[in-house]
């Protein structure tokens, strides 16, 4: 199995990858992103809970997250792989990941970190704002609270993948598809 971590902070374009990824491989993808805004649009009180957090830039608890990707793994047990965009944020995360994926006999085979300067972040994300509808892309505070999170919370999963030998930093600045070909050229080599 192919099981990839797609990495970085918000709006470095791990959705915009991670869909061109699966094109590529045929992946599952798994957002926790997408999947809390499914809760939320179907008006499930873990939506209307992740919600208000989500609202303030703030992460939603590990065990909300790590609940919906366990349960995603075993509606999907004859996936070729998958690919975790937006998950694991947290090092307690990182360990149930790798912890649900040995008690199936596998393992994840690399995180690709986007790496993109926080100006820019900013930039993208209100820009998206403007047409996604998305709240927590609409003001500039929530999008540094949600920046200043990763840099606290997220960015140490790094190290995690790191001591394992599994981490690529890859520069997330330039066209899509030429961040794409650097993407591909780390996965061509797993
Ligand atoms: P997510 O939905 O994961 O989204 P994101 O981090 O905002 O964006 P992403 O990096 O996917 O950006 P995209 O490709 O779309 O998280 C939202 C919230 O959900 C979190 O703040 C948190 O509250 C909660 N949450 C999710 N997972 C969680 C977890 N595991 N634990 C706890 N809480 C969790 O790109 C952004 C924009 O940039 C797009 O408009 C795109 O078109 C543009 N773009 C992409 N690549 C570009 C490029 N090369 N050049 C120019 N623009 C580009």
């Amino acid at each position: 199995m192919l099981n990839l971590v797609l990495f970085g902070p918000p709006g470095a374009g791990k959705g915009t990858q991670s869909h061109k990824l699966i094109e590529k491989y045929g992946l599952i993808h798994l957002s926790t992103g997408d999947l809390l805004r499914g809760e939320i649009s179907q008006g499930t009180a873990l939506g209307l809970e992740a919600k208000k957090l989500m609202d303030e830039g703030m992460l939603v608890p590990d065990a909300v997250v790590i609940g919906m990707i366990s349960n995603k793994l075993d509606a999907n047990r004859d996936a070729e792989g998958f690919i975790f965009d937006g998950f694991p944020r947290t090092v307690a995360q990182a360990e149930a990941l790798d912890d649900l994926l040995k008690s199936k006999g596998e393992a994840i085979s690399a995180m690709i970190a986007l790496e993109v300067d926080d100006e820019e972040l900013e930039h993208r994300l209100l820009l998206r704002g403007r047409d996604s509808g998305r709240t927590d892309d609409a003001n500039p505070e929530v999008i540094r609270k949600r920046i200043k999170e990763y840099n606290d919370k997220t960015d140490p999963v790094a190290n995690f993948y790191k001591h394992q030998n599994k981490f690529t930093s890859v520069i997330g600045i330039g066209s899509k598809d030429s961040i794409f070909d650097t993407i591909s050229s780390v996965t061509e080599a797993l």
